[in-house]
């Protein structure tokens, strides 16, 4: 009789430490959970508000800017031709294959960093001309056209 006492006190602590344990970790998860969607939300509100700024420009510059993360966006690209043209690829957290960037017509080949810019040099495009850049699997694309 003696030994069954502390096995039932071990019983009765035991029960309310697993539920406060696993309430724990529930509400842990579901904070991560929502400091996790919290970040990927933002990142697209500022591509929403960069959409509108695709082509700028930057002493005497056409920049065309892209953002890399997911995929390329804007996926396609009206510009100015007979301009010196700059592909300005953003990436934001960015850690799929979208970083393998390429424009195999001009031989071009970029690793863009998980977080940055890196600019495409395009020359003075011509009037009619298209430049078509896509991940190194052929995945995710992006079209500019010149006019
Ligand atoms: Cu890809």
């Amino acid at each position: 009789m003696e030994q069954q006492q502390p096995t039932e006190v071990t019983v009765v602590i035991a029960t309310p430490v697993l539920v406060v344990i696993i309430l724990a970790i529930v509400s842990v998860s579901f904070l991560l959970y929502k400091v996790i969607s919290l970040r990927s939300a933002s990142p697209s509100i500022d591509n929403g508000s960069q959409a509108q700024n695709v082509v700028t420009e930057e002493n005497g510059k056409q920049i065309i800017t892209i953002q890399a993360r997911g995929a390329y966006s804007p996926r396609t690209v009206s510009a100015k031709a007979g301009v010196q043209t700059i592909l300005r690829m953003k990436t934001s957290n960015s850690y799929g294959c979208e970083r393998a960037f390429a424009i195999p017509k001009m031989g071009i080949q970029k690793s863009l960093p998980a977080t940055g810019e890196t600019d495409i040099d395009l020359g003075i495009p011509e009037k009619g001309s298209k430049v078509f850049g896509t991940c190194s699997m052929g995945m995710y694309t992006v079209t500019l056209t010149f006019n």
